[in-house]
């Protein structure tokens, strides 16, 4: 199955060729990159075309408001990055649903009785600078601004160095009180990640929680050498390291029912066919039920790597890179969007999202809208138009619901 996402909603069809990866397939969106800023002045365009003002916060996210920015505001919205050759919908469904709630909203001359706004969150994916949902940890205090504006992406500029070329101020970035506190209520529409809805035969349910998940880096160390020049007996080869410890990691996982480990990125240096590397970096995701579980599998597959390199004459060093506790999304307000939407069903799901770092902090609830092959961060990721018609709806119901003045 193509990435055929540019179908199902009109405004992912406007999306549909910015951001393409000729190499990797599907799209690849990353924070201020060109594609990040063309879809970010498509958001602004959109938003002020259905009386909208939009403002950009401190931290690089866009709010995109009807009536004046305030208290109690009802929230709505979701990402626009994506993860290296990812999907059409993860993250740009729930902004463009989100818009055409609004759009339904206003034309059909409701008064919101409360701040209402459309936010997008600067790069939830991580997958420029290594640290999941970056923006809304950074409205949220989930990172301290010194550490967050050191980060560094693969051509060695640091998010500093991209904020202030993007016009924001790195020295304000950092808690927003303002726009936190002016939060009534969160609400995340997002295509499922996962094939919880196909097998129940829904088109839409509710989110229940959020696996414990975390990014670590191992850093394997040995002796850089002539691939051959140097014989195999004399080598200290931190790819071998590598290799014998990513063929542990899914029966490490497996003995946590429910967890997940994964290693998609290994990086060598110096990266040469004919050079025996002097150090890799392992990129381990690693998540399960609790915090507890995913730190204690972590522990074990650092353990392994350890072994696997004394036996070969290198060194491991584990850096913890993206940490996110557990979520579990309050009963209130999922009931109210429950009834609001004839009672879906309601499921867990091992992805993060912005959802899951300001559940913490503010009334928050999750959408899930149907992927029918459950394959996301991959070009395979879909929904059909009427699922995701059937989204903006249930989106437009709850948002009408929670309105204070004539719905
Ligand atoms: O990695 C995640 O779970 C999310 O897609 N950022
Ligand atoms: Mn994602
Ligand atoms: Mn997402």
């Amino acid at each position: 199955m193509s990435d055929s996402g540019a179908t199902s909603l009109p405004g992912l069809a406007t999306l549909a060729d910015v951001g393409r990866d000729a190499v990797r397939g599907g799209y690849s969106r990353h924070l201020f990159d060109d594609a990040d800023r063309t879809l970010r002045e498509w958001f602004v365009e959109r938003a002020s075309r259905i009386g909208l003002d939009v403002e950009r916060d401190r931290n690089g996210n866009l709010w995109a408001w009807w009536g004046a920015p305030g208290p109690d505001a009802l929230v709505t919205g979701s990402h626009l990055d994506s993860v290296p050759g990812g999907g059409a919908f993860d993250g740009p469904l729930g902004v463009v649903s989100a818009l055409d709630a609004l759009e339904r909203l206003i034309a059909s001359g409701a008064s919101p009785g409360r701040p209402v706004a459309v936010v997008v969150f600067a790069e939830e994916e991580g997958s420029r600078f290594g640290v999941a949902c970056l923006g809304s940890r950074l409205l949220t205090g989930g990172i301290a601004p010194e550490r967050a504006l050191r980060l560094v992406d693969a051509e060695g500029h640091d998010l500093a160095e991209v904020l202030a070329g993007a016009g924001v101020d790195p020295a304000h970035v950092g808690r927003d009180e303002q726009a936190l506190g002016r939060i009534g209520l969160f609400v995340e529409l997002h295509v499922e990640q996962g094939r919880g809805l196909v097998d129940l035969g829904a088109p839409i349910g509710l989110a229940a929680g959020i696996l414990a998940h975390g990014r670590w880096r191992l850093i394997v160390r040995g002796q850089g050498n002539h691939a051959g020049a140097t014989p195999m007996g004399d080598r200290r080869d931190p790819m071998v390291v590598a290799g014998a410890l990513i063929a542990r990691v899914p029966e490490l996982a497996a003995a946590h029912p429910g967890s997940r480990a994964t290693v998609g990125r290994v990086t060598a240096v110096p990266g040469g066919t004919n050079v025996i590397a002097s150090r890799v970096d392992v990129m381990l995701d690693a998540r399960a039920e609790d915090d507890a579980t995913t730190r204690a599998l972590v522990a074990e597959i650092a353990d392994c790597a350890a072994a696997a390199a004394a036996e070969r004459g290198c060194t491991v060093e584990l850096v913890e890179e993206s940490w996110a506790d557990r979520v579990e999304f309050a009963p209130s307000p999922r009931a109210e969007l429950a009834a609001a939407l004839g009672g879906p069903p309601v499921l867990a799901t091992g992805a993060g999202h912005d959802a899951g770092v300001l559940a913490p902090l503010v009334p928050t609830a999750m959408l899930f809208v149907r992927n029918p092959t459950g394959v996301s961060h991959a070009p395979e990721e879909f929904a059909s138009a009427e699922d995701c018609a059937a989204g903006v709806d249930a989106l437009e119901a709850v948002l009408r619901s929670r309105l204070r003045g004539a719905a």
